[in-house]
């Protein structure tokens, strides 16, 4: 009886840790729908997850009400943030690897699994002044194990998704991103390089929170100049980098994908290689579940500007059981190819909005780097 009182409890931790990808934080979800629900009713079946992930995720085209307008969820918000704990049904993946331009579903296990002869870089915490915020904005940032000033490095600059913040990634060990860049650097595959995790929420007033509406949004949309005018010259002063976009990197997790999607396309000089991993509406007009989206740009302006330079790699995937963004990163990818801007398409098989999905964005974007670069 004990035995099985133990289980039980053993069952909820394992179900209440959040070991998912996703830095949406359960009460963040809650607070931002005003839901007043059990976190027992979280625990929803996977087969449901996806019904709602459908119904969230309307098209565009669907669109009825007004921009600006700000849509009442009802919805119990709290079971899209249990959503993303789907069971991964897939196979394990390939363990064997071959330098080639193709996209592997999943990160092979060799990449992500931490071995004993390989050293492994440690996140550490710091903070830039943003003239852009006017104030001190904290980052994370992974340095190789063996990081010296006698060398340069590439750098890509990773964005959380929202409700996160710069340690939503180092925070988080199943993303496995440290294993992923320490194993294909030791690999020879990819030169070593630094990660560095902003905090994407641009404000300039530190009262001011996230949440679905368009004003409490606007500090995601802000974070490009604060990327580009005080993080990326910060970094490049204090760390020993390589610059220019052949060693400038940019992915993005969900709101983080969604901002990637948008800084590429406006600063498309600066950034050489790019992955929107399961992309958040509301770079064009949209509506779904959480609010209604006027649009960062419209769908016509969802292209490279004429003469601009485009990305060596851009990159948008997606989870086919994603729970939380549904098919917009696949209206952004159709859209971008119908206006000439191109881009590599793909879905991870069975990934929901979480660490299957981030895994293998990250992956691909390294072997593309890889393969690029071996040209
Ligand atoms: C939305 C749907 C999803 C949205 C943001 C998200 C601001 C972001 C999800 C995430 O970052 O995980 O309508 O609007």
């Amino acid at each position: 009886m004990k035995k099985k009182i133990l289980y039980i409890l053993l069952a909820f931790m394992t179900a209440s840790l959040c070991s998912c990808g996703s830095e949406i934080k359960k009460e963040d979800y809650m607070e931002a729908s005003n839901s007043s629900e059990k976190i027992s009713e979280v625990t929803e079946k996977p087969s449901e997850i996806t019904e709602k992930a459908s119904e969230i995720a309307e098209k565009p085209d669907e669109i009825t009400e007004k921009p600006n307008e700000v849509t009442e969820t009802t919805e119990d918000l709290s079971s899209f943030a249990s959503g993303i704990k789907t069971e991964d049904t897939e196979k394990e993946s390939e363990t064997e690897f071959v330098l080639n331009g193709e996209i592997e579903e999943r990160c092979p296990q060799i990449y992500e699994t931490k071995r004993s002869d390989v050293s492994y870089g440690e996140f550490s915490h710091d903070t830039y002044y943003s003239n852009t915020c006017q104030m001190e904005r904290g980052y994370s940032i992974l340095l190789p194990a063996d990081y010296c000033e006698d060398k340069k490095y590439p750098v890509l600059y990773l964005l959380h998704g929202i409700f996160g913040d710069e340690y939503s990634f180092s925070n988080d060990k199943s993303n496995k991103i440290k294993e992923i860049i320490g194993n294909m650097a030791a690999d020879g595959i990819i030169e070593e390089t630094i990660l560095v995790c902003p905090n994407m929420y641009a404000a300039s007033d530190p009262d001011q929170k996230p949440g679905f509406d368009s004003k409490s949004v606007l500090p995601y949309d802000n974070f490009i100049n604060d990327l580009v005018n005080d993080l990326m010259p910060y970094i490049e002063r204090k760390y020993s980098v390589l610059t220019g976009r052949e060693n400038t990197y940019l992915a993005g997790f969900s709101m983080g994908g969604r901002e990637t999607i948008f800084i590429t396309l406006q600063r498309p000089e600066l950034f050489g290689y790019v992955c929107a991993i399961s992309a958040a509406p509301g770079i064009v007009p949209a509506k779904d579940k959480f609010m209604v989206h006027e649009g960062q740009i419209s769908e016509d302006e969802m292209k490279f500007a004429d003469g601009t330079i485009e990305p060596n790699v851009f990159i948008i995937c997606c989870g086919t059981r994603d729970s939380v963004v549904g098919q917009f990163p696949k209206q952004y990818h159709e859209l971008l190819e119908t206006n000439g801007a191109n881009n590599i398409w793909y879905e991870i098989n069975g990934a929901d909005h979480d660490n299957n999905a981030i895994k293998s964005g990250l992956f691909n974007l390294f072997k593309q780097i890889a393969f690029d670069k071996s040209k």
